[in-house]
C-alpha cells in the first residue's frame, strides 16, 4: 500500500481499483497487455522495466493473469500504466475477451532463439488480438526478447522487421537479461499512446469519472423507478 501511496507501483492477480486515493491524481490511465508464448520472457520483461533493474534470477511461472502498476510523466502529463501479463493461456488455450477489453496498448512478444515462438505470433497471437481487441486505435508493438543469445539466435531482426511492417505496428528487438532496449520498448508504446488523440480521451481520467458519474445517476433513476 505505501507503494501505492507514492504512487510508484503495485502488483495483484485481479484488477483493482487504487485505494490510497482518487483516481484523479493521474491524467491518463493506460491499461498494456504483454502477450506471446509461454516461456519468451514476458514476466522478466515486466519486471526489468517496473524494478529498473537486471534481473540475477528466474521469475516464477505467471499463474492465471497477473498486473503490475507503474505511473510516470509523459510529456508533462502524468500517466498510470497498468501492466497485464499473462501464463496459462498459452498451456489452457484460453484467452478470455475480458483481458484483452479496454486494452490501450500490446506488446506481442517472441524468443529470437526459439522461431516456434515466432511463428507463433501470426498464426495464434495476431489472431487472438484480431479477434478479442476491442479497440481499434489500440498500439501494437512487436518485441523480439533475449538477443543476449545472439549465438543461438532463430530469426533474424529483418523477419522480425518484416512481421511489424505486416502489422502495421512498430518493432524492437531487447533483452530482459541484459535489459537492453527493455526500456525502450515501454517507451515507445506510451508515445505511440499519447500521440493518438481518440486513445488519449479514452486513457483519459476525467472522461473515465464523467462516465462514472453518468452510470451511477443511470442506476439511481432506475432504482427511483423500481422503488415508486
Ligand atoms: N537469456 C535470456 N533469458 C531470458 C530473457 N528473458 C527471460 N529469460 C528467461 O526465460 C525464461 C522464461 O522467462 P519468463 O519471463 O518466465 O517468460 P514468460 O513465460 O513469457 O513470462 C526464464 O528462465 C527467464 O530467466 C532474456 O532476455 N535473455
Ligand atoms: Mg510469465
Amino acid at each position: 500500500m505505501d507503494s501505492l501511496k507514492r504512487g510508484e507501483k503495485s502488483s495483484g492477480s485481479i484488477y483493482m481499483n487504487d485505494s490510497s486515493g482518487s483516481s484523479s491524481r493521474y491524467d491518463y490511465a493506460f491499461k498494456i497487455l504483454l502477450i506471446g508464448d509461454a516461456g519468451v520472457g514476458k514476466s522478466s520483461l515486466l519486471l526489468s522495466f517496473i524494478s529498473d533493474s537486471v534481473l540475477h534470477h528466474d521469475v516464477s511461472p505467471t499463474i492465471g493473469v497477473d498486473f503490475k502498476i507503474k505511473t510516470m510523466t509523459a510529456g508533462g502529463k502524468k500517466l498510470k500504466l497498468t501492466i497485464w501479463d499473462t501464463a496459462g493461456q498459452e498451456r489452457f488455450g484460453i484467452v478470455t475477451s475480458s483481458y484483452y477489453r479496454g486494452a490501450h496498448g500490446i506488446i506481442l512478444v517472441y524468443d529470437v532463439t526459439r522461431r516456434e515462438t515466432f511463428t507463433n505470433l501470426s498464426n495464434i497471437w495476431a489472431k487472438e488480438v484480431e479477434l478479442h481487441s476491442t479497440d481499434q486505435d489500440c498500439v501494437k508493438l512487436l518485441v523480439g526478447n533475449k538477443v543476449d543469445r545472439e549465438s543461438e539466435r532463430a530469426v533474424t531482426r529483418e523477419e522480425g522487421m518484416d512481421l511489424a511492417a505486416k502489422y502495421k505496428c512498430s518493432f524492437l528487438e531487447c533483452s530482459a537479461r541484459t535489459m537492453e532496449n527493455v526500456h525502450q520498448c515501454f517507451k515507445e508504446l506510451i508515445c505511440k499512446m499519447v500521440e493518438l488523440p481518440n486513445l488519449l480521451e479514452k486513457g483519459s481520467v476525467a472522461t473515465k469519472m464523467q462516465i462514472l458519474k453518468q452510470k451511477e445517476a443511470q442506476h439511481e433513476n432506475s432504482r427511483g423507478d423500481c422503488c415508486s
